[in-house]
């Protein structure tokens, strides 16, 4: 008779923690997670931050190998950065709408159209439309890059055209913007904050300018209907330094769910309140301690570009970093 194969115990989360601990020091590896990561990754980061930080801290470690807890996009930025490393992605399926929203090819046609303009890209793309853009940025600092361009040329922003409709309103620069959006933020409109709002009326409100409400906010703003003092625009890095530094104890975050979790570390003394649970990324949810594990136990998936687009890739994101 075939023995019955049993199937070993799954690991408790302290089992899991333990042990990705011991392959990380066996194979001198530094753990990099997103804000938008699950709690339990986002614990067991050596660093977590937005892409910003991310790159910089992707820049600086000198261990041989980054298990990037986040996008694909965000693991090509560190593979870029860090040619000599081993970067790791947990799952290789984590990618992202917004980067898929513009290919190399289209934003060269684009740019064929407007020959002479500067292209600025958010960081949510591919390292193939890194490498045919002159600028990259993040939410945190996309307004410095474009206030660093000289006003008599002319600008392409690709590919979220809710932060490009901010950045136009904010800059007052006449920008050509890119029809593409990040369905999670997306989805954030403005009568759900609105209904939100109406709950907690003495809530500081934190919005991201990647979500669908943002020029309603901008245009209720501007018109003095909601109060400037109570509302602010910020990446997620601007989001965690201003529940920090706020006087406010009640706070409504309009940006994916999983940053709530490094407010709340940070501040344990304030409520923090999604505009909606439903505000979760699904490929940044992708990554769990199992797969870390994995990751670390065989080396997968190892991320690389191309040394041609890389290079070309590198002047963009080096710019950013820079900014
Ligand atoms: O730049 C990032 O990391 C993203 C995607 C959002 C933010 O504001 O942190």
């Amino acid at each position: 008779m075939t023995p019955t194969l049993i199937d070993s115990e799954p690991m408790t989360a302290h089992e899991l923690t333990s042990e990705i601990r011991r392959l990380q020091r066996e194979r001198n590896a530094v753990l990099l997670a997103h804000n938008y990561q699950r709690p339990e990754v986002q614990d067991i980061a050596d660093f977590v931050g937005d892409s910003l930080g991310l790159a910089q801290a992707a820049a600086r470690t000198d261990a041989d190998i980054i298990v990037f807890c986040g996008v694909h996009f965000m693991a090509e930025t560190a593979a870029i950065l860090c040619p000599e490393k081993t970067v790791l992605l947990p799952d290789p399926d984590a990618g992202w709408s917004l980067a898929d929203s513009i290919s190399a090819e289209q934003l060269r046609a684009w740019k064929a159209e407007h020959p002479g303009a500067v292209v600025v890209s958010y960081v949510n793309t591919t390292a193939e439309v890194k490498a045919e853009s002159d600028y990259c940025c993040t939410s945190g600092n996309a307004e410095r890059v474009i206030r660093a361009i000289p006003e008599d040329r002319e600008i392409l922003f690709l590919p979220d055209m809710f932060l490009g409709s901010y950045l136009k309103q904010t800059t007052g620069r006449p920008i050509r913007i890119w029809a593409g959006e990040c369905h999670v933020h997306a989805a954030i409109r403005p009568e759900l904050v609105a209904s939100r709002r109406a709950a907690y009326p003495d809530a500081e409100f934190l919005i991201h300018p990647e979500c669908g409400c943002v020029t309603s906010t901008m245009h209720f703003l501007a018109r003095g209907a909601i109060d400037r003092a109570n509302t602010h625009i910020l990446s997620t890095e601007g989001m965690v330094q201003r529940a920090r530094s706020s006087q406010s104890a009640q706070f409504i975050v309009a940006t994916e769910i999983g940053v709530l979790h490094r407010m709340r570390q940070a501040s344990p003394e304030k409520q923090f309140l999604p505009v909606s649970e439903t505000i979760a990324c699904r490929y940044m949810k992708m990554i769990t301690l199992d797969k870390v594990l994995h990751a670390l136990e065989e080396l997968v998936y190892p991320v690389t570009v191309a040394a041609p687009v890389a290079e070309r890739a590198r002047v963009a994101i080096e710019r950013m970093v820079a900014l």
